[in-house]
């Protein structure tokens, strides 16, 4: 594997999964892989989970790991060609990639969306542009429109809860309401993943928060969340800001801030006994009440555990390719 964005980047999902499960079983079990391999990880946004789960992960498999929080000690970057550097950017990307790319032998790289310019995130500027000029390979650790990373460990979690006398569960990813403008990242993997996996898929939100359709596919999008929640199996939470498909002008922007939507006991009991899911950090209040996410049908622990298995996964395969 060259380069982790997309859920066609892991192949066939059952053999992911049993490999994930195998990895879990034994996760010391290929220290040779990585003997003498290093894992450059590039922030330049905040991180709990990924960064521990993924040098994590990258130790287990017998890696260095360097960790670079660009806002923290690094020089400023400037992305884009063409400006005269007199500002407050010292650096251009263009020559801090293949510096970077020197000490190591793969790159994992979070970048948020700017939620700004739609045409700029949906491109993929920053992230392609390690990918044209590292010559290593790139794993997102969230990029401006996906995190592969977390749908995995998403799936992996939903695959360890089989539901009794189902051979597909319902899965309903639903919007929730926050008090800052989130990326559609996190929803747009979600989306992605369980369309392939072996699951029956809805999308709830409210009127012009619909995806990106190379995301959400021939998902079932129903507006009324009682509708969309009822006889669910998995509840996913997550907000997110307008992706302006219907309407490019509100892109990046808060467009509800619709108190109904927020996970409480009531909306769990529209479902069949759901467990409830959200990738986290989660504001509790907003996206759900604590009864919620502290009931013993929470798997909000299991899921960030599995991130380390995830990312152990991906980068396996990736040594496994050099
Ligand atoms: C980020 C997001 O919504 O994309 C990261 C989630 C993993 N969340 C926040 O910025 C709060
Ligand atoms: N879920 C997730 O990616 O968490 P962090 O933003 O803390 O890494």
């Amino acid at each position: 594997m060259k380069t982790f964005f997309n859920v066609e980047d892991l192949g066939d999902l059952k053999v992911a999964l049993s490999e994930a499960q195998e990895v879990k079983a034994n996760r010391y079990a290929y220290q040779e892989l990585g003997e003498n391999k290093t894992l450059l990880m590039i922030f330049f946004n905040n991180s709990l989970r990924t960064r521990l789960s993924t040098q994590k992960a990258a130790t287990n498999l017998g890696m260095n790991v360097i960790v670079l929080d660009v806002n923290a000690g690094a020089w400023k970057l400037e992305t884009e060609r063409g400006v005269i550097m007199d500002g407050d950017k010292s650096e251009h990307l263009l020559e801090a990639i293949p510096v970077m790319a020197s000490y190591c032998d793969i790159i994992a790289v979070r970048s948020f969306a700017g939620l700004t310019d739609r045409e700029q995130d949906y491109s993929e500027a920053i992230v392609n542009q390690f990918v044209k000029h590292s010559g290593k390979p790139v794993v997102a650790m969230e990029t401006a429109t996906v995190h592969p990373l977390q749908a995995f460990a998403d799936l992996i979690t939903i695959s360890e809860h089989p539901i009794k006398g189902k051979r597909r569960p319902k899965v309903v990813l639903t919007w929730a309401p926050h008090c800052r403008a989130l990326p559609q990242a996190v929803p747009n993997s979600f989306a992605q993943w369980m369309n392939v996996a072996d699951v029956d898929f809805v999308i709830t939100h409210p009127k012009g928060y619909e995806l990106d359709p190379k995301f959400a596919g021939n998902a079932v999008v129903e507006y009324d969340q009682k509708k969309a929640l009822e006889g669910a199996d998995f509840v996913y939470a997550k907000n997110w800001s307008c992706p302006g498909v219907a309407n490019r002008a509100d892109y990046g922007k808060i467009i509800s801030d619709d108190r109904s939507w927020t996970i409480d006991a009531e909306h769990m009991s529209w479902t069949n006994d759901a467990y409830f899911m959200h990738c986290l950090p989660v504001r509790r209040g907003l996206i759900v009440t604590d009864d919620v996410i502290e009931s013993n049908r929470s798997l909000v622990i299991p899921e960030a555990a599995n991130r380390e298995i995830s990312a152990e996964v991906v980068l396996k395969r990736v040594l496994e390719s050099l």
